[in-house]
C-alpha cells in the first residue's frame, strides 16, 4: 500500500528537510513538486512536495487517541470507495475510435481550460482564506490550496480545531493524489468523511406489543415541549402507521407549563397525564398502558441545578418495570463548552440519544458536530423551526453536514 505525505515550505529543499524529519529512513518517491506561490514583497514563497512511501499492507496504527483512530478508519474506508468509484476523467482509458479530429481536440482543449480555471479559482480562494484568518496564516499556508476553502468553512462552523486538523491531515494522507487537484472534489471527499463521523439513531418501527416510553430532558427553553408535541403528531397522525400516543408531564409547578402541553394534546386528541411526585409515576404510566408510545415532558433546568436534575432521576428510579428512553434536548446554537457541561451534568439520567433543536437559528453547527462526535451519543431527531408538527426531521447525517457546511436549508437537498 502506498502512503502519501504532503509537505510545504518556502523552498523544495526545506520541504524535503521537513519530510525527512517525519518519514525518517523510509525510501520515499517524489510524486509531485508544485510551486504554489512565488515570493513577493509581502509574502514568502510556498512550495508543496508530495512523497509516497511503500507500506506493508496491514499497517497497524499505534495512535492511542480514539478520536484519531475513528476518523482514520472512516478516511481509509472512503479512500477505498472513491478509488473505485470516482476516478477523475484523465485517468479513464482513452477512446480507441477517432471520429473527426476537431471535436475531440476542441473537447480536450475545453476540459484543459476548465481545469486551469478550477486551479486558478483555488489559488484565489487561498488568498481570500489567508485574508480571512491572518492569525492562522501559517496553518493555512501549510495545507494545499485546494483544501483552504473547506478548511475555512469548517473552522467557521465552530468545529474544534483538534478534530478539524486530524480530519485534514487524514484526508491528505488517504485521498488518492489524482483526486486532490480540485477543491470541488476535495469538498465532496471531506463531506463524505464528516457524514461518516456523525452517529445517528435511525427511527425504527415499533414492534407490537412492545411499548416505547420516551422522556425529554434538558436546559430551559431548548424546545423540549415543542419537540414532544411534534413527535406526538408524527407518531399519532403523520407516519404511515398510526400509533396510539399518550403524553405525560412532570413539569407541573411552572405557571402555564401544563396549559402549553394540554393545548397540544387537545389539538391532537391525545390523552395527557400530569404527575407531581415520583411515587405517582408508575400509576400514571399504567393509566397510559393502552398507548404504544408515551412521551414524557420535564421541566427545563440549568445544568448546575443538581437538585432539579436529581428530582427527574427520582422519577426514573421509581419505575422499575418500564425502560425509559431518555432524550437530551439541546439547542444547536449553544457553545461547545456549554454542551459539554450540560451533558456532564445530565448524564446521571442515562442519556440515550440527543435531539438537536434550532438548526434554523445557527450558522455554527460545528460545535454540535464536535459534541456529538466526542460523546458518541447518537442524534435521533433534528428540530428545524417553531412550526408544530412540521419542523421536525428524523436525524440524518447527510442533512446535518450539508447544513453545517453549506448553511441551513429547510428542504432536504442532499449533495
Ligand atoms: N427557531 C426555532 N425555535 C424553536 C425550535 N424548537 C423550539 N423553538 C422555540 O423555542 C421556544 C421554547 O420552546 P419550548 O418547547 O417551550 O422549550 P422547553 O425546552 O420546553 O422550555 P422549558 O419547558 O421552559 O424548559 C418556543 O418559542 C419554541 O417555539 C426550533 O427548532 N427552532
Ligand atoms: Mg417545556
Amino acid at each position: 500500500m502506498k502512503k502519501l505525505y504532503t509537505f510545504s515550505a518556502e523552498s523544495v529543499p526545506e520541504a524535503l528537510i521537513k519530510a525527512k524529519a517525519v518519514i525518517g529512513e523510509s525510501d520515499p518517491v517524489i510524486e509531485s513538486i508544485k510551486e504554489i506561490r512565488k515570493k513577493t514583497l509581502s509574502q514568502s514563497a510556498l512550495c508543496e512536495v508530495v512523497l509516497s512511501v511503500e507500506m506493508p499492507d496491514e499497517e497497524p496504527r499505534e495512535e492511542e487517541d480514539d478520536v484519531y483512530i475513528a476518523i482514520s478508519k472512516a478516511a481509509q474506508e472512503i479512500s477505498e470507495i472513491t478509488k473505485a468509484a470516482n476516478l477523475p476523467e484523465r485517468t479513464l482509458p482513452k477512446t480507441k475510435t477517432p471520429v473527426t479530429a476537431s471535436p475531440i481536440k476542441e473537447h480536450a482543449e475545453l476540459s484543459a481550460l476548465q481545469k486551469e480555471i478550477a486551479k486558478l479559482t483555488d489559488r484565489v480562494k487561498l488568498i481570500q482564506n489567508m485574508v480571512w484568518e491572518r492569525t492562522n496564516e501559517k496553518k493555512i499556508a501549510s495545507i494545499p490550496p485546494e483544501f483552504a476553502e473547506i478548511y475555512r468553512v469548517s473552522r467557521q462552523s465552530g468545529m474544534t480545531s483538534e478534530h478539524l486538523d486530524s480530519i485534514i491531515s487524514l484526508t491528505l494522507e488517504n485521498m488518492p493524489l489524482a483526486m486532490r487537484q480540485e477543491s470541488a472534489t476535495v469538498r465532496r471527499y471531506f463531506n463524505t468523511l464528516l457524514r461518516k463521523m456523525i452517529p445517528v439513531r435511525i427511527e425504527s418501527r415499533l414492534e407490537h406489543p412492545k411499548k416505547r416510553v420516551q422522556m425529554f430532558v434538558g436546559p430551559t427553553g431548548v424546545g423540549k415541549t415543542t419537540t414532544l408535541a411534534k413527535l406526538a403528531a408524527r407518531f399519532a397522525h403523520k407516519l404511515a402507521e398510526h400509533y396510539k400516543v399518550g403524553i405525560m408531564t412532570l413539569d407541573t409547578y411552572r405557571i402555564g407549563a401544563v396549559e402549553q402541553l394540554t393545548f397540544y394534546a387537545k389539538m391532537m386528541r391525545i390523552g395527557i397525564e400530569t404527575v407531581r411526585d415520583p411515587i405517582d409515576f408508575s400509576s400514571a404510566l399504567s393509566s397510559l398502558r393502552h398507548c404504544d408510545i408515551v412521551l414524557i415532558d420535564t421541566a427545563g433546568c440549568s445544568q448546575h441545578d443538581k437538585e432539579k436534575i436529581g428530582r427527574i432521576r427520582q422519577f426514573l428510579e421509581a419505575e422499575k418495570e418500564t425502560s425509559v428512553d431518555v432524550a437530551l434536548v439541546l439547542a444547536s446554537n449553544s457553545k461547545l463548552e456549554d454542551l459539554r457541561d450540560i451533558y456532564k451534568n445530565y448524564s446521571p439520567l442515562g442519556i440515550d440519544t440527543v435531539i438537536a433543536t434550532k438548526l434554523d437559528e445557527t450558522a455554527s453547527l460545528g460545535s454540535m458536530f464536535s459534541f456529538v462526535y466526542e460523546n458518541k451519543k447518537p442524534l435521533s431527531y433534528l428540530s428545524i423551526g417553531q412550526e408544530v408538527p412540521d419542523d421536525l426531521l428524523p436525524a440524518e447525517s447527510d442533512y446535518f453536514i450539508s447544513c453545517m457546511l453549506d448553511g441551513f436549508r429547510k428542504e432536504r437537498e442532499i449533495a
